[in-house]
């Protein structure tokens, strides 16, 4: 049975919430905004010809003139690109969020309870998965590490930032045209089917003019963003394995939240006539060593070498949350 829409009251967000996370009854997805569908009302096609950047399939993404952008006309400076990857390009990010971020210096949730070096190496590290430690994974923190409890940043507790996740980024925001965007800090959040995210907002950072830019891979979700109170109505979108979501000005600072993951309509890290190689060239990369990368990236088009990472992606979602922290005038914070 499918629930009816109609709520009327003071915390809509709330409300809103418990819709879509609800089981029983499952919610209707006919208010969620899907791109994949068709163009809804609530969107505008910002898509543009412009010219491409030397570093996308180094990074794994298409040409800039296959970028689909999207304007939300409720959400002013919110941006949605719908998956630019391509499936090799999503196959390294994916390998990167299970295999290298969780590992140290980077913190984890799993911290407070106990020092796991490598987490992707100890799950595996027998002949049979450790199943409840690949379960218990929830976050990883990467650069200026979240501080969940204080919500403030400091110096003591930074570490180098993943070089090729800020070249990612680079080109993301050169493209929006936040020429200026430097990554600094990144959640790297990992849901099961029945995980969700309350809602919040990210205020930690000093530099709130900059955008916040997330990228979605593996399991769809339902993502809700309202506005800077409660009270206001959320917008349900649906975000799918590639997309990539931006808050910018407005949106900067609006609640949001996930409250459901959904099983994806198909896999989009698993289309082969996308797994082709990519070339050796000499592209001009401002952080990364593009030789390395390119093995990296390369590596997994062979299915036998990514299997892991599929039977993993398979039931799950990563979402990887990126922001500025500091001003552009800073190197680093007083603290
Ligand atoms: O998983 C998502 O899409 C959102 C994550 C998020 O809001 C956060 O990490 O602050």
């Amino acid at each position: 049975m499918k629930r009816n829409l109609d709520i009327k009251s003071e915390d809509n967000f709330m409300k809103r919430f418990k819709y879509y996370k609800s089981n029983k009854p499952e919610p209707s997805l006919d208010k969620v905004v899907r791109i994949q569908y068709n163009v809804p009302i609530e969107v505008n096609n910002i898509s543009n010809i412009i010219e491409d950047d030397s570093r996308t399939k180094l990074l794994g993404l298409r040409n800039f003139t296959d970028w689909k952008t999207y304007t939300f006309n409720k959400h002013s400076g919110l941006f949605l690109i719908a998956n630019p990857f391509t499936s090799l390009g999503q196959r390294l990010w994916i390998r990167k969020c299970l295999e290298d971020y969780p590992r140290k210096p980077n913190k984890t949730n799993i911290d407070i309870e106990k020092h796991i070096e490598d987490w992707w190496r100890e799950i595996h590290k027998n002949d049979e998965l450790d199943r409840k430690l690949q379960k218990k994974l929830r976050w990883t923190t990467l650069g200026y590490h979240h501080n969940w409890d204080t919500k403030v940043y400091c110096e003591k507790n930074r570490n180098v930032f993943p070089l090729e996740l800020a070249e990612l980024c680079d080109v993301v925001s050169q493209y929006l045209g936040y020429i200026h965007f430097k990554a600094q800090a990144a959640i790297v959040n990992y849901y099961h089917m029945g995980s969700t995210l309350s809602a919040h907002t990210d205020h930690s950072e000093v530099n709130l003019e900059a955008p916040l830019l997330s990228f979605s891979f593996g399991q769809s979700a339902i993502f809700l963003i309202g506005g800077q109170e409660k009270s206001y109505e959320p917008s349900a979108i649906l975000l799918n394995s590639g997309d990539i979501l931006v808050m910018s000005k407005e949106a900067r600072l609006c609640y949001h939240a996930v409250p459901k993951i959904l099983q994806a309509s198909n896999q989009p890290w698993n289309n082969y006539e996308e797994l082709i190689q990519i070339a050796d060239n000499d592209v001009k990369t401002k952080y990364i060593n593009d030789e390395t990368f390119i093995n990296e990236i390369n590596r997994n088009a062979d299915n036998k070498e990514w299997s892991q990472f599929s039977s993993y992606v398979e039931k799950s979602r990563i979402n990887v949350n990126v922001r500025q922290v500091l001003m552009e005038n800073q190197d680093r914070l007083d603290n």
